[in-house]
């Protein structure tokens, strides 16, 4: 049954006018030795796309994501929900998809009657698997909804919540293992505080250390081989989150001695409202050896908050890409965590939602290959640092020097030669060249 009256999206180029055709993705072009598929695993993420409607804090639902089901049969609602989105992901070549445990089904009933229509569904995710290939890029627990936990999941100052949390990861990860997934996300939504009037920070985190220490410990029994990643964000529901940033979530990691099975997913928009660029995130999870995966999207800076949207801005992808590329790649992928906007609430523009972030990222990626290629940036980088190539400056990075050294080394030499420019403008505008050029 086709869901969408849409036929496949296929690549016809940069001329094209056709709405429903990539102009820039092209699946098998190789790029730098990878083809644009290798370089750029796309997942759909189930929440926005099959479960976001519209509603905003001022109004109700604008899109109906029923998919010809009833809503208040949870279980028809489900199998209409994964029917749709295998259709999607088919019809626009995606090969991945990530999702919270209670995306799949409404949450109902006891944890038990939970869990079972979860493995019911599951069953059924598993045969669309099987026939199409298609898999899980991640899974995650939703910690965040349901009321039990306002005060937090690892955070709550309930054990019996604490508890609820670890089992509801314990059937997250099975999920995640079933759909033959890469990774596993902690995103610590109400991980955080609005006043430490009411919170031991010190006993919190640690609490939040040991749920995912036992969340690894199972997984690893399991057979799961994948990165464990956290998903920083400052902000959002809660006033402080305590994975602020990518810095922040390292320092954690390795305070808590999770740094070997942990990565981060790095979302843009997070980035953003972190008060940083997502390029920034990305080359400081790049350097620390803990850049997994990306949730793909974009924030309005003239918002300032969560907006999710499909990521347009192309020099924002080229830096991103340029950022994956020198990285080798992820790992995971590039999980498109938006929505479109509340107007656009037809099922036409769920595709057109992805056509346009799928062809930004190509951008980025064709530009970002372009700027390597070119030489002209990575040389002056490479210049910039070449005195520590020799004499006192390779002392200096062999760590084969001592403070008098320098300083006997200083007091003979006089005052240092006048520092060289930084030529940000000059460097910027070999970006613009390469990014206005005709594409290669
Ligand atoms: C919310 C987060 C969330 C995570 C997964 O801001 O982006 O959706 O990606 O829980
Ligand atoms: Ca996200
Ligand atoms: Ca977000």
């Amino acid at each position: 049954m086709d869901i969408f009256n849409i036929p496949a999206i296929k690549y016809e180029g940069a001329e094209s006018r056709n709405e429903f055709a990539f102009k820039f993705y092209d699946a098998d072009r190789v790029i730098l030795g990878k083809q644009m598929s290798e370089w750029l695993p796309f997942a759909m993420s189930w929440w926005h796309n099959l479960g976001a409607a519209g509603t905003d804090m001022f109004g109700a639902s604008t899109a109906d994501k029923s998919f010809g089901a009833s809503v208040s049969n949870a279980a028809a609602h489900a199998k209409a929900k994964a029917d749709a989105g295998f259709e999607f992901m088919r019809k626009l070549g995606l090969r991945y998809f990530c999702f919270h445990d209670i995306d799949l089904v409404a949450e109902q009933g006891s944890l038990a009657e939970q869990n079972a229509a979860l493995d019911a569904i599951a069953d059924y995710i598993c045969e669309k698997i099987e026939h199409t290939g298609i898999k899980a890029l991640w899974g995650t627990a939703n910690l965040t909804s349901n009321p039990r936990f306002m005060n937090g999941a690892g955070s709550s100052g309930s054990p019996d919540v604490f508890a609820r949390a670890a089992a509801n990861v314990k059937k997250s990860i099975d999920l995640t293992m079933r759909f033959g997934g890469r990774g596993f996300v902690f995103w610590g939504g109400r991980e955080g505080y609005e006043t430490l009037w009411n919170t031991d920070m010190k006993f919190e985190q640690e609490n939040i250390a040991s749920l995912m220490r036992l969340a690894v410990r199972y997984a690893r029994e399991k057979g799961f081989t994948g990165d464990f990643y956290i998903e920083p964000k400052p902000k959002e529901p809660m006033k402080h989150q305590y994975d602020f940033d990518a810095a922040t979530a390292i320092g954690f990691l390795r305070q808590y001695g999770l740094d070997g099975d942990f990565k981060l997913n790095i979302e843009a928009n997070h980035a953003t409202l972190a008060g940083h660029t997502f390029r920034h995130e990305l080359r400081v999870s790049a350097i620390n050896g803990m850049l997994g995966s990306i949730d793909a999207n974009i924030g309005d800076t003239l918002l300032g908050w969560d907006t999710d949207e499909f990521p347009y801005d192309v020099y924002d992808a080229v830096q991103a890409m340029y950022e994956v590329v020198k990285a080798g790649g992820l790992t995971g992928g590039f999980n498109f965590d938006a929505k479109t906007r509340r107007s656009s609430n037809t099922y036409e523009d769920m595709f057109r939602g992805f056509i346009l972030g799928m062809d930004t990222f190509a951008l980025g990626l064709i530009k970002a290959a372009a700027i390597i290629e070119d030489g002209r940036i990575d040389d002056f980088v490479k210049s910039r640092y070449d005195g520590y190539d020799s004499g006192i400056g390779a002392k200096i990075r062999s760590g084969d020097i001592t403070l008098e050294e320098l300083s006997g080394y200083a007091l003979s030499q006089g005052e240092p030669p006048p520092p060289k420019s930084g030529k940000q403008e000059w460097l910027e505008s070999v970006v613009n060249q390469i990014l206005f050029a005709p594409l290669p």
